[in-house]
């Protein structure tokens, strides 16, 4: 596969953006190689700039459920582009889309826009440590809530492909109170509860962790978090950057039946462009500025253009039937398909998955937690990744990250990477 214009690209963009790109998660620095710059996408493909086309399973991290270039929602950014881009002031949009949020999710009865996933978490923190007047925060190791301070450490995502899970520059201070716990292992909660019985504002949790590689919870563990935080007067925040609205209508919280008190949004709410939200109880929200002292803002918060693709997007999924039914069943296709693969090769790595989310890993252990996770051979994950890619199917260049399915790909497509994964393992 030609890749002459992206590597001449690449040798451009080392010099004026860190590493050659805008986010680490882009780089391909843990597989080999150098990115490829992508030019266009429709559906479930994109193209880069040699003119390659690939079958993609990233989908910008997870918005693009619909796939790329969705007609009805680029007719709707196209519309309001007419209309305006930024008004820095109150929009019907705005009002819409919180009601199809809160009228979707089980928990959210007020939402407050903001601009990313990472705004959406650094926001509902403060949310809810001035709800609770408390200052500590449990996370669990792997999981990713973007980039704010407190919240790398021991994080998921590019900073555990880049191996600095607690990333350099963030003050002591910063990062004291947030105590970390072992996803999947509640009773690690229970101890850090019972060291710190009155000082725990809340716990935020991946319901489905997606920046390990993929690790569904464990039965009951969602469950367990629910009643150790209102054992210990602690709020539930469930961040859905990545399973809200992808795994059902109303994300983990309805899937798994546990209604956390705040929920985070991010990229899929925009339909792909930037945006974040965070929302959940009413008496909570109410702690939010101008309603109450806890302050957060944003121009472009709540931006008409994000407000219009993200409405589209959502509105689709809400009256569309059969969507959420196909892209699972698509992810267990590519799931059963790498299983089979690896029946046929005599391995036993891990396939982790649900719905249209999934990992393989190259471990012959379960993977249910950051540290089983960390065991992969991410040397064997590298020379998988770049068949794949040459072979046309598109993944994250990390161990850690998810492979996403989304409405447009056909089971021809899952079809067509099992074979290319048949090829890698020699089949
Ligand atoms: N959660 C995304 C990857 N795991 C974030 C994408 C990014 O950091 O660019």
């Amino acid at each position: 596969m030609k890749s002459d214009i992206s590597e001449a690209l690449f040798e451009r963009a080392v010099k004026v953006l860190p590493g050659g790109v805008n986010s680490p998660v882009r780089a391909f620095g843990s597989v080999g190689g150098s990115p490829r710059f992508i030019s266009r996408a429709k559906g479930q493909y994109i193209y880069d700039e040699d003119g390659n086309k690939y079958i993609d399973y990233i989908g910008s991290w997870g918005p693009m459920i619909l796939g790329h270039n969705d007609e009805r929602v680029v007719e709707a950014v196209k519309k309001q582009a007419e209309k305006g881009l930024s008004f820095g002031a109150a929009t019907r949009l705005e009002v819409e889309m919180a009601e199809l949020i809160c009228e979707s999710v089980p928990c959210a009865e007020m939402i407050r826009m903001v601009n990313s996933g990472t705004e959406a978490v650094m926001s509902a923190l403060r949310a809810a440590r001035g709800f609770t007047g408390r200052d500590k925060i449990i996370k669990f190791e792997g999981c990713y809530h973007g980039h704010a301070d407190p919240m790398l450490v021991k994080a998921g995502s590019g900073v555990m492909t880049y191996g600095a899970p607690d990333s350099a520059g963030v003050p002591e201070g910063c990062a004291r109170d947030t105590l970390t716990a072992v996803y999947n292992d509640a009773s690690s909660v229970e101890l850090l509860f019972s060291e710190y019985p009155d000082s725990v504002a809340c716990v935020i949790v991946e319901p489905v962790a997606a920046n390990m590689g993929l690790v569904p919870p464990a039965d009951g563990f969602l469950q367990r978090l629910r009643e150790l935080c209102d054992k210990y007067g602690a709020l539930l925040i469930f961040d859905e950057v990545i399973t809200g609205f992808r795994l059902s209508l109303g994300g983990a919280a309805e899937y798994f039946g546990v209604r956390p008190d705040l929920v985070t949004y991010g990229k899929i709410i925009g339909g792909g462009m930037p945006v974040g939200a965070y929302g959940g109880r009413r008496d909570i929200m109410s702690v939010v500025s101008p309603l109450g002292k806890v302050y957060q803002a944003g121009t472009l918060s709540g931006n008409p253009m994000a407000m219009s693709a993200g409405i589209t997007q959502l509105r689709i999924l809400k009256n569309e039937p059969g969507i959420y039914e196909n892209i699972k069943s698509l992810g267990e296709r590519f799931r059963n398909g790498i299983r089979s693969v690896l029946e046929k090769a005599g391995l036993t790595f891990a396939v982790n998955g649900i719905g249209s989310l999934s990992c393989l890993y190259f471990n012959k252990g379960d993977v249910y937690d950051y540290r089983t996770a960390k065991q992969s051979d991410t040397d064997q994950f590298a020379a998988y990744f770049r068949h794949m890619l040459n072979a046309g199917s598109y993944m994250g260049p990390s161990q850690f990250e998810a492979v996403f399915i989304s409405n447009a790909h056909t089971e021809e497509d899952i079809d067509k990477t099992v074979h290319d994964a048949e090829e890698y393992f020699g089949l």
